[in-house]
């Protein structure tokens, strides 16, 4: 197979006359995501050497066992990167790179994938020398290290993040032309910790006087973020795990905190101080930042809560289809208050609409898989997907949210995304009104 270094699949552009080669690059480029879009017309098995001739994986020895000692993705995966939206910032130390979800599949997100935010770079810290205080309104100030906290009972539990700028680019026009950019600020994992309010309790905080809790990291950035009490005492872990293994330090190893169903940016990482209070501290991630501009010039402050949303993943901007016939299109639904109840999928830019197959297991606050069949005419065609949650919200479209919000906001889009699918194959992005 072909394993020259890869473009960033939105910029493959296949030589009409040579659709079996492209097939193969885009196997080597992208894995399974484009290798689906495939569809039919692959069985010719007749005459065709991948059969006839036996490669030297079926005649030779392999390699031994932990010839790496932490597995890797295969070599014909590695286009499969994290990647940073040219000129967003102009420090890598104050950037995003995108997950790729046009090629992953399920609802989990591998860990070398999970997208990343910081404020000011991020660090490796040795465990041995971390620590989180919990003071403020509570009967006992305690520091904990990381032995402390690990012997608090633990729980591990199913969530997506979200950065509140997901989508942010798209609020004026389309600015970015695949779903790593679109959506990419979003991932979902298994995290494992101790349950804030088991924290609390254990410090005896004043939960009649103190409402709020604050949340602070120990990067450079010192990030800090006022959360509720309800929300504190309700489903927030401090965690030190994800998805079976501790945090990446990209993440916030060894202790970030894990806010169900809100905006990223709420989810301290780093995590080294917790304290109790009476009011909201507006730090300056809560008033200058994070924050809606509305269409009356006023500032919509801690809407932090991540409403329903979702993406078609494949076929997504940047892929090809390559002849008509059957396809599998599949995306991921979520919603920051609950589970997801249905999703409705539109081929023909949302005159009509079907309701798609959600995979097991639907969870609170964690993202759904939905997958519809699809027979491609071989005409243009404008793929939709709209999602319901559990309180009955639907997922707007870009009309209805500019219509409250503005044109001027960067956070809080969850616009219903469109794919354009043009007759020659190649998805793009576009708005639909
Ligand atoms: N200490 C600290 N915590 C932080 C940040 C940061 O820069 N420093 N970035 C925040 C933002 S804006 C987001 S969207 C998430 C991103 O988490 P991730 O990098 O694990 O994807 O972390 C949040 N927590
Ligand atoms: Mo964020």
């Amino acid at each position: 197979m072909n394993s020259k270094p890869a473009a960033p699949t939105g910029q493959v552009r296949p030589a009409p006359e040579d659709r079996r080669g492209f097939l193969k690059k885009s196997l080597t480029l992208s894995g399974g995501a484009v290798a689906a879009l495939a569809g039919a017309g692959v069985a010719r098995a007749q005459g065709d050497p991948a059969i006839l001739k036996l490669p030297a994986h079926s005649t030779g020895l392999g390699q031994p066992v932990a010839a790496r000692g932490y597995g890797m993705p295969s070599e014909f995966e590695k286009n499969l990167q994290r990647r940073e939206s040219p000129g967003l910032t102009r420090a890598g130390q104050s950037s995003v790179a995108f997950t790729p979800l046009q090629g992953l599949f399920g609802i989990i997100t591998p860990n070398g994938l999970h997208f990343e935010r910081h404020h000011q770079g991020w660090w490796d810290i040795d465990p041995r020398q971390h620590r989180l205080m919990v003071h403020g309104l509570v009967r006992e100030s305690r520091i904990y290290n990381m032995d402390d906290l690990m012997r608090l009972p633990s729980v591990s539990r199913i969530h997506f993040i979200e950065c509140g700028a997901n989508t942010g680019m798209e609020w004026g026009n389309v600015a970015v032309p695949t779903v790593q950019y679109t959506h990419g600020m979003l991932s979902c994992c298994e995290f494992t910790g101790v349950p804030l309010s088991k924290l609390l309790e254990h410090c005896g905080a004043d939960i009649k006087k103190g409402r709020y809790v604050l949340a602070e990291g120990a990067d450079g950035s010192g990030l800090t973020r006022t959360i509720g009490m309800d929300r504190a005492l309700d489903d927030v872990i401090v965690a030190w795990g994800m998805n079976g293994e501790f945090l990446r330090p990209e993440n916030g190893y060894p202790l970030r905190l894990v806010v169900p169903g809100v905006q990223g940016v709420s989810w301290v990482k780093w995590l080294r101080r917790l304290e109790v209070g009476d009011k909201p501290w507006d730090t300056r991630e809560e008033t200058l930042h994070y924050i809606d501009l509305m269409p009356d010039g006023l500032h919509r402050q801690y809407s932090s809560v991540q409403e329903c949303k979702s993406v078609i993943t494949t076929p997504s901007g940047g892929q090809v289809l390559l002849n008509k016939g059957q396809y599998n299109v599949t995306g991921l639904a979520w919603s920051g208050r609950g589970r997801v109840r249905r999703v409705d999928v539109s081929f023909d830019g949302g005159r009509n609409w079907k309701e798609a197959r959600l995979e097991n297991p639907v969870l609170t606050k964690a993202l759904t898989r939905f997958n519809i069949d699809w027979v491609w005419n071989g005409g243009p065609a404008i793929l939709q997907s709209r999602a319901i949650d559990d309180t009955g919200y639907v997922q707007p479209k870009i009309a209805q949210l500019r219509a409250v919000r503005g044109t001027r906001s960067i956070y809080h889009n969850n616009a219903i995304q469109s794919w354009l699918v043009a007759a020659n194959g190649e998805v793009s992005n576009v708005q639909v009104e």
